[in-house]
């Protein structure tokens, strides 16, 4: 959810016109994150002042703001730090007042935008407002800007470095988040740090940079007697005894030094070792800096990267020593930061010739599941390898239970596997929706599997589920489709679902993606059963003939677009059901609809039917029902007749070969019903070609309805809260 983004040059000048574009434009390649207000804050006229633009609404809104605006839009700056932010309300309604970028006071000392959460952002404000200082939004955010000013005010020692301050700041702050500061105090500066919320660097120069990685500055030598904040040992605010501020009271020694000069001389200066025309690019996600550079370095938590006078330099907000000994976990604890090459094209982020990604995503399918499946399966000898998993392989197979965890349609994702995978591995498989396995502190043993899945690798509940987990000793397997993300590189291992960048609200190709990945994993597990091996080859073979199979369901989209607006876009409830399998299609289908069409939708499964949800059943109530042939056919042909004897017409989705199918219309003795035909395939990989229609019904109902189906309205891309 929500996203930042910051721009800095030096020694290159721009106009500001050419910086409000940079940074409207990198909000708006991360609109698809979800947010409901837009801001930015860019230098002044006059020293130290900063002009702001906030906009409840479309960054669109934000760009006419500043297009109406009569600052000197012709003005130029050889250096300058400008920071912007897409905001998702947690503390405060969406209003111009919460709008980031906050500001410690009028003067803007020091201006903040953040991404995520502080939770004792109230305790800081009673005591700040306690001694005289002044607020003017309801935001978590503008009590870490006026913390800065306070400890600015009150610390002189803390003046010697904006990363310093900074520092000290971050100290005293609990919950997650991204942040970028600006200061009056430090001009053309910019700090930059995170905790829990994704934050990456793009560096853009003219010459090729000179070595590819950071080196991490760790050095932090604890100050001569430990000294208290004077804001610790206040009452009420148990949380602000923070340890003493770290190196700035001894000044850096000769080695310090040397350390800093070798760090810049490393990456960012030019062969002859002075300063070189350099960009920085400061975002929430990768897409917002691609088309500057497609250099770029990530941050870790933990990590505090200032930025000044064309350098970048990466600081550690703890010692080793600070987390009590404890060695950090990843990649927080190596001493260099990369500069990676990115991959992502532009035009993969880009809608092409679709209206909406949502659709583009649908489309991608038949493709997105052979990226999954590539150089994994070998269909010449039916052999499974999952690089990720390999060396994990012989503990995962001794596990004693498989838990998987999930929010939202990962979740179905697990819900639509699991019988495949309790079948082949005769482990009991148990599925959790992350939030309630957190609320009910679930055992959790050492040899347990524990799975987590989620598109984004940054949804927050999944990740305290992981590492709850963690915590335990679990075997923590992460399903992902974003490389480099937060459950991708805390897990043990994993499996990266390779679906591509998933940019519309409504997850679709991911979906069908992890269950493909899941499949996978399940049969490699059971790959030392021999009696299982008929079934392995013919779920195989059903992999193999799934990409032809979707796009054969896709070629019914036009049938389905009539279906949406003759039928069901004027219903103000649908109900799916069916049973086994299909659950999870119903489950899916029924979240896709009411995520895109705001339509209530709800999967039932078919077997529950008489205890309860038939009451709802009559000849106006909108059902679907999936009758694709399974051994559990005959139940659901059962519950099709106790809709119908209600006097519900159903839609039914069943396989194009079903004899009871003709010309679009199911007929058995009660009656004719509409019909939705698709390829059938193996029981187990039958609910990826079933949520198509579903996924297009839901595209199709939202966009007769006028909907924004990329944006839907309250939800976020990724929800990187709780
Ligand atoms: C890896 C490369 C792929 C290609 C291939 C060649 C990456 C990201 N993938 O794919 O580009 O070179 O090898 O054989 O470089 N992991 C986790 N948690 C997760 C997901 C993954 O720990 O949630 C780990 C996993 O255990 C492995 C690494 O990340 O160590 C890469 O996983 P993968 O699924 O991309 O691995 P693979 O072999 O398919
Ligand atoms: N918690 C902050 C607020 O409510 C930031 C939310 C966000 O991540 O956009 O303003
Ligand atoms: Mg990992």
């Amino acid at each position: 959810m929500c996203g930042i983004f910051a721009y800095c040059n030096f020694l290159l000048e721009k106009d500001r016109q050419a910086i409000c574009d940079i940074l409207v434009q990198g909000l708006a390649r991360q609109e698809y994150r979800g947010y409901d207000s837009a801001g930015v804050g860019i230098d002044g006229d006059k020293p130290g002042e900063v002009f702001f633009f906030k906009h409840v609404g479309k960054v669109a809104g934000l760009k006419g703001k500043i297009a109406q605006s009569t600052i000197d839009k012709k003005k130029t700056f050889i250096q300058q730090v400008s920071i912007a932010h897409t905001r998702w309300a947690t503390h405060g309604p969406p209003s111009e007042v919460n709008c980031h970028p906050l500001r410690s006071d009028p003067t803007n000392e020091f201006t903040v935008v953040h991404n995520g959460i502080v939770t004792n952002s109230g305790d800081l404000r009673q005591v700040l407002t306690k001694r005289g200082y002044k607020f003017e939004s309801e935001t978590d955010t503008e009590s870490v800007a006026v913390l800065t000013k306070y400890l600015w005010d009150s610390q002189p020692s803390l003046r010697t470095s904006f990363t310093t301050l900074v520092k000290t700041v971050l100290k005293e702050l609990q919950g997650s988040f991204a942040f970028v500061f600006k200061s009056a105090h430090f001009p053309n500066e910019v700090v930059t740090a995170r905790r829990g919320s994704p934050l990456l660097i793009g560096v853009k120069t003219e010459k090729k940079l000179k070595v590819d990685f950071v080196d991490v500055e760790f050095h932090n030598p604890e100050p001569e007697g430990s000294r208290d904040l004077s804001i610790g040992a206040m009452p009420g605010s148990p949380t602000m005894n923070v340890p003493p501020p770290s190196n700035l009271l001894s000044p850096p020694s000769a080695t310090q030094g040397q350390k800093l000069f070798r760090t810049q001389s490393r990456a960012f200066m030019s062969e002859d070792g002075t300063p070189q025309p350099i960009e920085f690019f400061i975002a929430s996600d990768a897409s917002a800096v691609v088309e500057h550079t497609k250099r770029v370095l990530y941050l870790e938590d933990d990590d505090i990267a200032h930025i000044a006078e064309g350098e970048l330099h990466i600081h550690r907000l703890r010692t080793n020593a600070e987390m009590g000994g404890a060695t950090p976990t990843g990649r927080g604890a190596e001493q260099q930061r990369v500069i990676e090459t990115l991959e992502l094209e532009l035009a993969e982020i880009m809608k092409g010739k679709f209206d909406h990604f949502m659709q583009k995503e649908i489309y991608e399918q038949p493709e997105s599941v052979v990226n999954t499946m590539r150089g994994r399966i070998n269909f010449d000898t039916n052999k499974i390898t999952l690089g990720g998993l390999k060396a994990y392989l012989p503990i995962i197979r001794r596990g004693r239970r498989i838990v998987f965890c999930a929010c939202g349609t990962s979740y179905h994702s697990c819900v639509a596997t699991r019988a495949i995978f309790e079948e082949l591995t005769e482990i009991p498989v148990s599925v959790e929706l992350a939030s309630d396995f957190l609320d009910r502190k679930t055992p959790i043993f050492r040899d347990d599997v524990c799975v987590f899945l989620s598109q984004s690798g940054e949804t927050a509940d999944t990740i305290l589920a992981m590492r709850y987990c963690l915590e335990r000793g679990a075997l923590c397997v992460g399903v992902v489709n974003t490389v480099g993300s937060t459950i991708s590189r805390e897990t043990h291992c994993g499996v990266h679902i390779n679906a591509g960048p998933e940019i519309g609200v409504a997850s679709t190709k991911a979906y069908t993606s992890q269950y493909v990945a899941l499949i996978m994993m399940a049969l490699l597990m059971s790959e030392d059963r021999i009696s299982l091996t008929d079934r392995r080859n013919d779920i195989i073979a059903g992999l193999h003939a799934l990409p032809g199979n979707i796009s054969t369901v896709l070629s019914q989209d036009v049938k389905l677009q009539d279906m949406a607006r003759d039928t069901l876009k004027v219903s103000r409830s649908l109900l799916i059901m069916g049973r086994g399998y299909q659950n999870a299609t119903c489950l899916e289908g029924a979240l896709k609809i009411k995520e895109i069409s705001y339509m209530h939708s709800e999967g039932i499964l078919a077997g529950e039917l008489k205890h309860g949800p038939l009451a709802l059943i009559d000849e106006n109530m909108p059902v679907i029902i999936i009758m694709t042939r399974d051994s559990l056919y005959p139940k659901v042909q059962s519950a099709l007749a106790q809709v119908t004897a209600r006097k519900g017409a159903p839609i039914i989705i069943c396989g194009e070969d079903d004899p009871a199918v003709k010309n679009g219309i199911y007929k058995d003795n009660r009656g004719e019903y509409k019909a939705i035909t698709v390829p059938s395939t193996v029981d187990c990989l039958q609910g990826i070609l079933n949520i198509i229609p579903l996924q297009l019904l839901s595209y199709h109902l939202a966009i007769l309805n006028g909907f924004d189906v990329d944006f839907p309205r309250n939800l976020a891309k990724s929800v990187t809260t709780e």
